[in-house]
């Protein structure tokens, strides 16, 4: 096809390929969660629906886009990590990006539904996203840690936060004063003195997130088949192995989660 003189302007695009051999993340995060939380009437500090909801997206951006081998999510967060030797659109940060930021926002609207049935979704809701570049093992996993270490800080914060208000009757102003300068002992002592909720006791989900991995499963499928020299049809169970996006919310700042999935990471070498 001949070219047309307007073809020049191609030249301005620039070129934004990832390193290779490095994990690409992209993290997404709810624009202006605060007030849409506030809007849709989520439960504080934590809501299921909204968590569920965020995980289904999730788990969307996995199904539907090629090689993202683990993905961690939190609050209104999610990051998703490639392969390091991914070539899926040829690196480019930002088809990568724009693709994993609009195939969840698309699919959280599309399942509102499925987790909030009463509540109408009142306007679209948007997600920024950003893309980071981990050269080793050691970087992405202090990069994982990094977020489920935020997901604990903020999750002990809030829970005291609004125990503080929602039993034990303190507005928010004395909520927040009675936190200032407190740690993480100390939130716990709260917790339990006063309240008799022992932290270590709340669900996996709020403590420690939620990560999502690729993993066989077998599945039993019924099938129809016919017999040889009969007339009717005989109805068999077959076991299928299966690869899955399954969620665990479970610790991955230490090695154990890391030593009972190998296949996760790529060697460093
Ligand atoms: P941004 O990200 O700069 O556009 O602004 P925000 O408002 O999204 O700020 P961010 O991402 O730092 O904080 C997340 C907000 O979302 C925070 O205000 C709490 C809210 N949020 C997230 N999950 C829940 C939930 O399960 N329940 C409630 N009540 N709020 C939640
Ligand atoms: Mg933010
Ligand atoms: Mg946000
Ligand atoms: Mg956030
Ligand atoms: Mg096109």
């Amino acid at each position: 096809m001949a070219k047309s003189k307007f073809e020049y302007v191609r030249q301005f695009e620039t070129d934004d390929t990832c390193l290779r051999n490095c994990y690409i993340v992209v993290r997404l995060d709810g624009r202006n969660f605060h007030k849409f939380s506030e809007k849709h009437n989520f439960a504080k500090p934590n809501d299921n629906r909204a968590l569920g909801l965020m995980t289904r997206s999730a788990q969307s951006v996995m199904e539907e886009l090629e090689d993202v081998v683990i993905a961690y999510g939190q609050s209104d967060e999610f990051s998703f990590v490639f392969k390091r030797t991914s070539t899926w659109f040829k690196r480019r940060a930002s088809k990568l990006m724009t693709h994993v930021a609009s195939q969840f926002s698309s699919s959280y609207v599309f399942y509102w539904k499925e987790y909030f049935a009463e509540q109408p979704l009142l306007y679209p809701p948007g997600f920024d996203g950003r893309v980071v570049l981990y050269p080793s093992n050691r970087n992405l996993r202090d990069y994982l840690s990094w977020r489920q270490a935020d997901c604990h800080v903020n999750n002990l914060y809030n829970t005291s936060f609004w125990t503080l208000i929602q039993k034990g009757g303190l507005t928010t102003i004395q909520a927040e004063e009675r936190l200032k300068g407190t740690l993480a002992a100390d939130k716990n002592e709260i917790l339990f003195s006063d309240f008799d909720i022992n932290y270590n006791n709340e669900p996996m989900l709020l403590r420690k997130g939620t990560t999502l991995i690729w993993e066989k499963r077998d599945e039993a499928v019924t099938k129809m088949v016919k017999l040889p020299n009969a007339e009717e049809q005989k109805e068999i169970t077959v076991t299928r192995s299966r690869k899955r996006v399954c969620p665990h919310h479970c610790d991955i700042i230490g090695d154990q989660f890391w030593e009972e999935h190998p296949d996760i990471l790529e060697r460093d070498d």
